[in-house]
Parts: structure tokens; C-alpha cells; sequence
């Protein structure tokens, strides 16, 4: 019940039906898409909360907060977008539009981008760019938005007491950092799953990432933020907990954006998900590569043709029951949320590919989508429990459709 075209299940035909059916295993914030093309960037997504019939609902009001990039009928269809950046080599497609409410001060500069010198050095002929351009280097929409809203006509999210504030990012290709005005964040779950909760003014999430918050709300009209990173743009909705006071501007800028910021190395598993520093088992290594020039993206220099499942990549074979690695390796020089179907991996080390000591992580958070920075070596632990055919994939729209994936398969 994966739904992943050709690998797992017919493509579902216009006009017909499938249903799905399946048992949850795992409580917590998740979210359904399709798998054909950037059929996501048209806004076929949905969230998937699952309950936990075990936790004590310790809160009093929940927001479900998708945020989304968005440029159907406003710039180009996702489709074109595509074939403009196929075509375009190298150069940086635009699509902004008049719609610029939301534009504030442009924080990108802030993330790590230490990449190491030889890994930065641009092709013969190509100008040197600052890091803060990397990010820029991609899709400008022309809105970003929080459950479908744009930020002049905001939703707005009322309640009282502590709030549980279940986070999504369903963009095609742009990592939001949120912040709620006057309220600091305490983080609990990560991709589903419980971590030791941590207190920050804000953090950033990748595409598919999810995160789930806590805070006490406090009495006014506040308003959530998610600053679209590298993009001067933000996607905006206001928390109103009083029936006094007027609503913020959409280009309100929470100043706990500026602040504490959440770090993965920040998150510990609860240990009751905490998996144990298991022996080392299977390992696979999985260059996240690809040509920028030419917008070309694959994992281990093969690009998944959908097609083609399993021709077109070199599965990596797995066996039920043991203790599987990845190593998720970028030497390129943009962002990759990389994403595992069918298991929730614990992070265990983060690492500098141009040598110095990796960082561990002994109690690392478990994930199913995590970020992989430039320069930068992640590895991944989990068990073979769940045995099928496994796509594994940067959630880059446009960089999985180009062929930004791979598989896991499990073999007897
Ligand atoms: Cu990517």
C-alpha cells in the first residue's frame, strides 16, 4: 500500500479508484501524496494524523499546520517549471510575480553552509557565488502558504491553554523556518515520532519533514510565521486567543526568528522509540549526486526511471532481520531532504566529508526524512522489519522527478 508507481502498484488510471487499506502502526504527524511526477506541486497532498490511544493528550486545542509553496495558475504549471529547469543550465529560473506580500528580510544567511573549499570550487569557466546563493538557486514562487492560504487572507487558529501544534512542510523544493510571535516552541515529536523535548524559538523544516510542538498560549493575536529560506517571502497565519486586539500584518516578522534555533543534533529519542546503539550490520552508501548545470539529479550517478524501477538503479539488498545502515553523502552543493519509505531510521552520525571527527549520536531522534547539508555525510540506522520494495529519495519535488532515487529491496 506504498504507492509508489510501477514499484509497488499500478499507477491509479483517470476515472478509476483504489482504495488503500492498511493498519497503522505508529501514531503521530503524517501526511499522503501521489508519486507520479510533481503531481504534488498541484496540491494533491493531505495530512495523516494518526492518534495515539496510549498518550494523555496533554494539550487543549491542536492546529495542523501544512505549509506549501505554490506557483499552478499563478506563474507556470509545476510540469513547465521542470522542463525550464532541465533546459535551462545552470541559469536561475524566475517566477516571482506581483504577489509579494509576505517579502521580509531575507535570514538564509544564517544556516551553516560551511562547505569545504574544494567541494565549493565552481566548474571551469562558472563565477564563484557566495553560500547564501546555493539556496537561492532554486524555484522562486510566487506564494508560499499555509494550508492553502495565502498570506493576505490568513487562516487563523483559535484556542486556549497549551496548544499542540502539528507542523508539515508539502513543498515542492523550499525549507520554512517557523516561529509564533511571543511564544517559544517545546519540540516532542519529529516525523511521528517522540523525541526528549527540547524549548527553542524556531526551527526549519525540509520538504516532507514534519515536526510537532508544543506551547502555552498566551493571551492576543499572534502571528505563525514560515519564512520561506534564501526566498525573501514567508508563508503567515495568526494564532488569536482573545476576542480583543486586531490581527498582525502579513509581513510580521515574530522576532523569535531570529533566535534559538533548533538543531538535529538537538534531538534525542525517547527511550521508548530509542533503538540502541545496534551492531553494525548491512551498509549502503548513497551519493546524493547530480548536475546542477544541467538540473540533473540521481543517487549514485543513476537516475530512478519510474519506468523502470528497478533497471535503472542498483538496488541496494537487504534481508529481514538485519541491522541495515545508510550513508547519505552530498558533495554537491544544495540541500536534500532525503526520505526512506516503510521505516523510521535513527539518526546516528553526522559528518564533515572533507575528514575531521564525525559527530554521533547515540540517542539520535528517529526520522523517516532528514536533511542532508552540503559537505556533509549522514548515517542512518534501522532493522529490516518490513519487507517489500522501498523507495529512497530526496523530497525535492524537482529533484526526485529528474531521478533523484533509489531502492531498497528486500531479498530472500
Ligand atoms: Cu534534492
Amino acid at each position: 500500500m506504498d504507492g509508489v508507481p510501477n514499484l509497488t502498484q499500478d499507477p491509479v488510471r483517470p476515472g478509476s479508484t483504489k482504495t488503500y487499506e492498511f493498519t497503522v502502526p505508529d501514531p503521530g504527524t503524517y501526511w499522503s501524496h501521489p508519486h507520479v511526477g510533481v503531481q504534488r506541486a498541484h496540491g494533491l497532498h493531505a495530512p495523516l494524523i494518526v492518534e495515539d490511544r496510549h498518550e494523555r493528550g496533554d494539550y487543549d486545542a491542536e492546529f495542523v499546520v501544512v505549509l506549501d509553496d505554490w506557483l499552478d495558475g499563478m506563474a507556470a504549471a509545476p510540469e513547465q517549471v521542470r522542463g525550464t529547469l532541465r533546459a535551462a543550465k545552470g541559469m536561475h529560473p524566475g517566477y516571482r510575480t506581483d504577489v509579494e506580500e509576505g517579502r521580509i528580510e531575507d535570514r538564509s544567511g544564517t544556516w551553516e553552509y560551511d562547505v569545504p573549499e574544494a567541494l565549493a570550487e565552481p566548474p571551469a569557466g562558472v563565477e564563484p557565488e557566495p553560500p547564501q546563493a546555493r539556496l537561492k538557486r532554486q524555484v522562486d514562487y510566487p506564494a508560499y502558504l499555509i494550508n492553502g492560504r495565502l498570506p493576505t487572507d490568513p487562516q487563523t487558529f483559535t484556542g486556549n491553554g497549551r496548544a499542540r501544534i502539528r507542523l508539515i512542510n508539502a513543498s515542492g523544493s523550499t525549507v520554512f523556518r517557523v516561529a509564533l510571535g511571543e511564544h517559544r516552541l517545546t519540540v516532542t515529536h519529529t516525523d511521528g515520532f517522540p523525541v526528549e523535548p527540547v524549548e527553542v524559538d524556531t526551527l526549519q523544516l525540509g520538504s516532507g519533514e514534519r515536526y510537532d510542538v508544543v506551547t502555552d498560549l498566551k493571551s492576543g493575536v499572534f502571528p505563525l510565521v514560515g519564512v520561506a529560506e534564501g526566498k525573501k517571502a514567508q508563508a503567515f497565519a495568526v494564532v488569536r486567543t482573545s476576542k480583543a486586539g486586531s490581527a498582525p500584518q502579513p509581513t510580521a516578522q515574530p522576532g523569535g526568528l531570529g533566535g534559538e534555533l533548533l538543531w538535529l543534533t538537538d534531538l534525542r529519542a525517547t527511550a521508548e522509540v530509542d533503538t540502541g546503539s545496534g551492531t553494525a550490520g548491512k551498509t549502503g552508501t548513497l551519493y546524493l549526486t547530480g548536475d546542477m548545470m544541467r538540473f540533473g539529479w540521481s543517487i549514485n550517478a543513476k537516475a530512478y526511471d519510474p519506468d523502470r524501477p528497478f533497471t535503472s538503479v542498483e538496488p541496494l539488498d537487504i534481508r529481514e532481520g538485519e541491522p541495515v545502515r545508510l550513508d547519505f553523502v552530498n558533495q554537491g552543493n544544495m540541500y536534500h531532504p532525503v526520505h526512506l519509505h516503510g521505516h523510521t531510521f535513527a539518526v546516528r552520525e553526522i559528518a564533515d566529508i572533507a575528514g575531521g571527527a564525525p559527530t554521533r549520536l547515540p540517542r539520535g531522534t528517529r526520522k523517516d526524512t532528514v536533511m542532508v547539508a552540503p559537505g556533509r555525510r549522514v548515517g542512518v540506522d534501522f532493522t529490516a522489519d518490513n519487507p517489500g520494495q522501498w523507495l529512497v529519495h530526496c523530497h525535492n519535488a524537482y529533484h526526485v522527478a529528474t531521478g533523484m532515487a533509489s531502492l531498497v529491496s528486500y531479498v530472500r
